[in-house]
């Protein structure tokens, strides 16, 4: 066993001149150089190039004891679950996973190819950029995964033994708190922007939403249906117009697989109402929300149809087409129940995104997390009513910012 050491820009190098495994990356006697570019919540990114070309150039994910947001003690095995995923869905989309070099369990990090062609989805949606690939890349990258790793295609012995792998309970437990649970009461942890208060309050004091979000804390507990990401935002998605990457797995579990296809869809569902904020065009802004809801139903029906067709060849008597049509209309359902909890959770609880904290002007922000928070609360409120994906963004579409508010105290 190696020991554990925090790298810094200086030891980063070391440690990359260091593996064998990299020394056709970078050529003996040139200068390499590192720097600390991470921008999450969680954990240290150093970026390794060469002086003289840096584009030639690998990153190093490293966990620290401690989470970089909050200074919250973590466990550093948290690089082991992110480097099982990748090697798990990676023997079905690896075309959609970045390159891993090195996972070190001592050192508790992993090399990988430096993206440095793509950009984070989120600061994309953010300057209304379009991603033609994404929808289908998403959609193939869900129904891969998720079908693959469920007990529709693995036998009992094979998926409990991966469940086993993928036991992750102080990721999970931060999820449980930051999602299903603070938003809803008093805690330190959660804040909001003051205008919205009232309706804040309103949202506290709505029992049957909180009836939803404890049933759907429920399944987060307890489905074990399939092997999810598990921070599925658009933070976690690196691409441009031509080529889509997943990263970040390190919440990676066996949970409900609506979980991760609603993190999608709420972060997209996010940047649709921050445009109210950052678009006060009205023809520019609509013509970008219109934009987001056609890739959230793009997905969606790509997802659909893929994880259909995956069945469909492997299904036996016991699985008949109805079985298999209520199957992914409940998980279209449980997808709408995610997507409005991670929304409200990014707006009133901790841990923010910039879609809608990078909002200049005050009244606009104000108006997009209004906007946010109530297409949240209706996709959970109402998830039970939702057929087609349609119905899931028809739900969007006629949502509108409570504030300025007239009509509550
Ligand atoms: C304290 S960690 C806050 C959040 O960052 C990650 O991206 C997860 O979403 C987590 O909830
Ligand atoms: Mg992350």
């Amino acid at each position: 066993m190696g020991k554990y050491e925090a790298l810094n820009e200086k030891s980063a190098v070391l440690y990359v001149r260091s593996r064998p495994e990299l020394q056709e990356i970078f050529r003996s006697g040139e200068t390499v150089l590192a720097r600390e570019i991470g921008d999450g919540n969680i954990n240290m990114i150093y970026e390794v190039y060469s002086q003289a070309e840096p584009e030639r150039s690998l990153l190093i994910k490293q966990a620290l004891p401690t989470i970089r947001l909050t200074g919250w003690p973590l466990t550093l095995d948290r690089m082991r679950i992110e480097a099982r995923y990748y090697a798990v869905a990676g023997q079905y989309v690896p075309r959609l996973l970045p390159k891993i070099y090195v996972y070190d369990p001592d050192m508790a990090l992993i090399v990988m190819e430096n993206l440095n062609r793509h950009l984070i989805m989120r600061k994309g949606l953010i300057q209304r950029r379009r991603y033609p690939r994404f929808a289908e890349d998403m959609g193939h990258f869900l129904a891969q995964v998720l079908y693959h790793t469920s007990d529709l295609h693995l036998d009992g012995e094979a998926k409990k033994a991966l469940v086993k792998e993928f036991i992750n309970p102080e990721l999970c437990k931060i999820t449980e708190n930051l999602v299903f649970t603070e938003p809803y009461i008093e805690h330190e942890n959660n804040h909001w922007n003051e205008r919205i208060t009232p309706q804040v309050r309103a949202l506290r004091a709505d029992q049957a939403l909180k009836h939803q979000v404890r049933a759907l804390k429920e399944d987060f507990f307890s489905k074990a249906q399939a092997l999810i990401h598990g921070d599925l935002h658009t933070g976690s998605v690196m691409l441009n117009e031509s080529d889509t990457r997943i990263i970040d797995p390190e919440f990676a579990f066996f949970g409900p697989a609506g979980f991760d296809i609603g993190a999608v869809i709420g972060n997209l569902l996010l940047s649709y109402a921050s445009h109210e904020g950052h678009t006060p065009d009205v023809e520019a802004r609509q013509d970008y929300q219109a934009y987001l809801l056609d890739m959230v139903v793009d997905m969606w029906e790509n997802f659909a149809w893929e994880f259909a067709n995956l069945w469909a060849a492997e299904a036996d008597e016991t699985m008949p087409p109805s079985y298999r049509r209520a199957y992914l209309r409940k998980l279209l359902q449980d997808t709408a129940g995610f997507a409005g909890a991670k929304m409200m959770r990014r707006i009133i609880g901790l841990a923010h995104v910039i879609d809608l904290e990078s909002i200049e002007d005050e009244e606009g922000k104000a108006r997009a997390m209004s906007l946010g928070l109530r297409i949240g609360q209706r996709l959970v409120l109402e998830r039970e009513s939702i057929a087609d994906a349609r119905d899931l963004v028809y739900i969007a579409a006629t949502s509108r910012p409570l504030y300025p508010f007239r009509y509550m105290a």
